[in-house]
């Protein structure tokens, strides 16, 4: 294995870093807004220490040089495997650095990531024209986001800060703060939000305080699932997409048990960098259907998963 500090160097985020190109910038309004008015020093009690628990478990020994052309194959278990069904491609923005996807109003809510580059936005599912975007200060490195009602939370990777904003401007309203790693973030049916921090436990949080409410780890026949990343809850049920691999696990919300796999394998376009991975799901319940994106991907997929 890995020492642990290694493994934070090479972490999602951290990889990605190395491979930022200053060059490419989003095309977003300056719309800084509120978020430029907040302290990025973390509280105390809100502070990552080093060798975080998410480190451990974090890297699969070689999984790295294994993303993009040559991704794990799913886990040998009695689980049903089964692959996307590609009912339509549009286009994405092929510098979006997805971190988070959710339909609201008809429209793709998209997270991007990246440190000074980091927002969020509306998408036109069909155009990949954004119709609204506003971006967070530059020491925050945004990860995935969910919808409460006409609300936005956007987690960060790192800073321990949940962004609150408006559905429709996008403009920041609020913040939470949290402990830990953000990396995922859908809302259940029973109103609790699912969060993942790249380990293999998902903490369940109250919608209005953000507190923890409870906790499940996430197991594929008995044995402990880990880099849990991107979220996307329908019904009871959480989708998780698995940082390095193309495999998106479907994990009843209330046992942590996986009940498929759906290997997206097939949907990876072949131009990508191995950061680029499979990190865009959003559940579209007009069509019953599921669009799918990655990190600099220029297609999003309109797909069935049956
Ligand atoms: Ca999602």
């Amino acid at each position: 294995m890995q020492d642990v500090p290694l493994v934070l160097a090479v972490d999602e985020s951290g990889a990605e870093v190395v491979t930022y190109d200053p060059a490419v910038t989003i095309e977003v309004a300056e719309q800084a807004g509120d978020d430029a008015l907040f302290d990025p020093a973390p509280t105390s009690a809100d502070s990552v220490p080093a060798g975080d628990e998410t480190a451990d478990d974090s890297v699969p020994e070689g999984a790295e040089s294994d993303a993009g052309d040559e991704p794990a194959p799913p886990p040998d278990a009695g689980l049903p495997v089964v692959e996307p069904v590609i009912l339509e491609r549009f286009p994405h923005d092929g510098t979006a650095f997805t971190q988070g996807l959710e339909f609201a109003d008809g429209v793709l809510i998209e997270s991007l990531g990246l440190l000074g580059e980091s927002s969020r936005r509306r998408v036109v599912p069909t155009t990949g024209e954004v119709t609204a975007s506003a971006r967070l200060n530059d020491d925050l490195f945004a990860a995935g986001l969910t919808v409460i009602g006409s609300q936005v939370v956007q987690l960060t990777w790192q800073q321990g800060v949940a962004v609150v904003s408006d559905l429709t401007t996008m403009i920041e309203l609020s913040r939470f703060a949290y402990s830990g790693e953000g990396w995922g973030l859908c809302e259940l049916d029973d109103g609790r939000l699912a969060m993942s921090n790249g380990s293999g436990f998902l903490t369940f949080r109250d919608a209005t305080t953000f507190e923890v409410v409870g906790e499940v780890e996430v197991t594929i026949d008995g044995e402990p699932a880990t880099n849990l990343n991107e979220l996307e809850c329908v019904g009871g049920s959480i989708y998780a997409n698995v940082w390095l691999e193309n495999n998106i696990l479907e994990i009843d919300g209330a046992t942590g048990g996986v009940q498929r796999i759906i290997d997206a394998s097939a949907l990876v376009p072949g131009d990508v960098g191995p950061d680029d991975v499979l990190n865009g799901i959003a559940y579209r319940a007009e069509t019953d259907t599921f669009f799918l994106t990655g990190k600099r991907w220029t297609v999003m997929y309109e797909v069935d998963l049956g």
